[in-house]
Formats: structure tokens, sequence, C-alpha cells
């Protein structure tokens, strides 16, 4: 026994060597080249990793080491199902077909756009928090800013695949208006008074789009394409293709969103269980990986413009329902984000006022 059990530790040891053999962390230095392979990390600067796409061009059948997450941290089985909501728009497919397109670039062309500053307009990069992740997640992505109006943003925007900055540009323009419908809806439904001033407010408010690209993977029970998390806005529309991945957490169950062509999932954001004094309730979400077939989704976060602080709407607050939560800006939350991992909903919790 002793000696199969030796065998085994050798074995795994070898799995892991091989597992380190490719270059995965080493930082990509310039903007042409894609970076140096005979580079090692250097310890406590920030490094910039190529991503789950390279690892899974590379063919890796096992997963490597700073993926898998601790056993109670890895994904159970989708419980179940929730209902989506959303509404059908030509320029859907088109933003989902140059999302697979620009992933599909060589390397050196989307590091281009790779960048340690989370106010950058346009970045690339890999994992949910790079600069933090302890374990990484199987996710890359590209973040566009996308405030209206749009003109100064895109021109910032890739200029590859060529098309890209003209569909996406229809895609945000599209996607800003139904969440102002939306957000309409919402106001009214709180008995908001002020509303106009507030939609005024939004139309010029901050946007973000983020095309996320979870490549399949050699061992998803091992890992997650992003970690629970709620969203730091008001609503997040999200699309997806038609491969199944993003679950949401119902009463302590993790329930997995069939994808529906065509239509956007509506999630509340921080901002808005803020704005409401708590009657609506961010949704915290992850996303699952599978070994098969890849995934594309494209998240759009809305809410007012950066410089705004934002705290619990004055009719939403009285005696009987005394705030909950303390006011809020980006600024705030750029801190937070430096200074922890920004899970389990921490970002919320730490505005929590305690009852
Ligand atoms: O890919 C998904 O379904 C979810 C994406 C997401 O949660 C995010 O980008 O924050």
């Amino acid at each position: 026994m002793a000696a199969i059990a030796d065998d085994r530790q050798l074995h795994r040891a070898a799995e892991r060597e091989a597992a380190k053999a490719p270059p995965m962390f080493n930082m990509v230095s310039d903007t042409e080249g894609g970076g140096d392979d005979s580079k090692s990390e250097q310890e406590g600067s920030y490094c910039l990793i190529k991503g789950s796409s390279d690892l899974s061009d590379r063919g890796f059948t096992r997963l490597p080491d700073r993926y898998v997450l601790p056993v109670s941290e890895r994904p159970g089985d989708g419980l179940g199902r929730v209902v989506n909501h959303g509404v059908e728009r030509e320029v859907i497919a088109g933003l989902l077909e140059v999302a697979r397109r620009f992933f599909e670039l060589p390397l050196p062309w989307r590091a281009r756009y790779m960048s340690a500053d989370v106010r950058a307009p346009v970045r690339y990069g890999t994992s949910f928090n790079q600069a933090k992740d302890a374990v990484l997640f199987w996710r890359d992505f590209l973040k566009l800013a996308s405030c209206q109006p749009l003109h100064a943003a895109v021109a910032s925007w890739p200029d590859e695949p060529a098309d890209l900055r003209e569909v996406a540009a229809r895609y945000a323009t599209a996607n800003h208006q139904l969440f102002m419908e939306i957000m309409e809806a919402a106001l009214e439904a709180l008995g908001i008074a002020c509303r106009r001033s507030l939609l005024r407010e939004l139309a010029t408010g901050y946007s973000q789009i983020m095309l996320n690209c979870y490549p399949a993977c050699p061992q998803p029970e091992l890992t997650l394409g992003l970690p629970p998390h709620s969203d730091y806005c008001l609503f997040t529309l999200l699309l997806q293709d038609n491969v199944e991945g993003l679950q949401v957490l119902h009463h302590g169950r993790w329930l997995t969103v069939d994808p529906v062509p065509g239509s956007f999932i509506v999630n509340v954001g921080d901002h808005l269980e803020i704005y409401s004094n708590g009657r609506y309730k961010s949704k915290i979400h992850r996303v699952r990986v599978n070994s098969t077939r890849p995934r594309i989704s494209v998240a759009s976060f809305h809410s007012v413009p950066v410089e705004r602080v934002i705290g619990p709407a004055a009719e939403l607050v009285d005696e009987g329902n005394p705030r909950r939560y303390m006011d809020t800006d980006y600024a705030t939350f750029l801190s937070f984000l430096a200074s922890a991992e920004g899970k389990h909903k921490s970002f919320l919790q730490s505005r929590k006022i305690a009852s």
C-alpha cells in the first residue's frame, strides 16, 4: 500500500510539474509580442496572466493548480432554473459573434488591451480580479466603457475585428435604452417622486460592457468561471449564448439559468439594493464552466455617473424603515476592490448599517 501511495504521489507531482511547464504566469511585457516566455513571474509585482483561452489553446488535459478551488467552494450540481426576463434584439446575434471572433484573435492582438488599471476604458484580462485572486477563475474578458454619449468611448475600443466598434456601439445604445425603460419602471414601482431628474442623470450615467469568454475547461469540477458575486451597479442586463453556465443563488441553492436565445437576464445590482433601502435585493451569482463547449456572455452594467454618491432614497426611509445602508460612490468601491477579494457580496455588506 505504501508503495502504491508513493507512486500516486509521484504521479501527481509529475502531473503538477507538467502543468507548470507552459509559461502561464509570465509577464506580457510588450504590446506587440504578447510576452516573453522565458521570463518568470516577478514576486510581488502585478502579473498580467495570459489567461484561460491561452491554456485552452495549448490543449491542457489537467487544470493547473492555480485554478483549483478549495473543496468546499467547488461547484455542485445545478439544481433548477430561473425564469428569464428579456427583449429580443437583432443586434444581439452580431455582438455574440463579434465577441467570439475577438477572443479567437491571436494573443498578441488581445494582449494590446491588457491593463492593471481598473479604470481603463478598455481592458482585456483574465480571472475575476487577477491582481487579488488567490485562486484564478476560468474566464477571459474584454471590458468596454460604454457611457452615453458613446462616441468618446468607441474611439478607444479595439479596432480588430474590424466590425467590433460598429457592432458593439449598436448593441450598447440599444442595451442602454432598455436599461432606461426598466429603470423607469423600477422607480415608479418604488414610488420615487423625483424620478425624472434621476432618469436625466442616468441618461449619461456609468455604463460598461463586459464580454466574457469561458473556454472549454479540462476539469470543470475543480474550478469556476466566475466566483459568487453581486454586481456594482443598479441593473445588469446579461446576454448569454446557448451554453449553460450562469447560476443564481436562491434560498441557499444554486439554480442554473436556462439560456433562452435573444433574451436578457435582468440582474439587480448592489446600487439598487442600496437606493431602494433593501426593497430590491441584489442577486449573488456565479459561473460554472464545462469540458466541451466554450461559452460567451455579455454583461452590461448600468448605474449613476461615477462621481455621484448613492444612498437610500429619502421616500424609502422613515421611522418604520430606518436607513439600512451607508452612502457609497465609485471611489469607495475602488478602494474596496484594492483591499479585499470582493467575494460573497462583501462590498454590499461593507455598506450595511448594523441594526
Ligand atoms: O457569464 C455570465 O453568465 C455572468 C457574467 C458576470 O456575472 C459578470 O460579468 O459579472
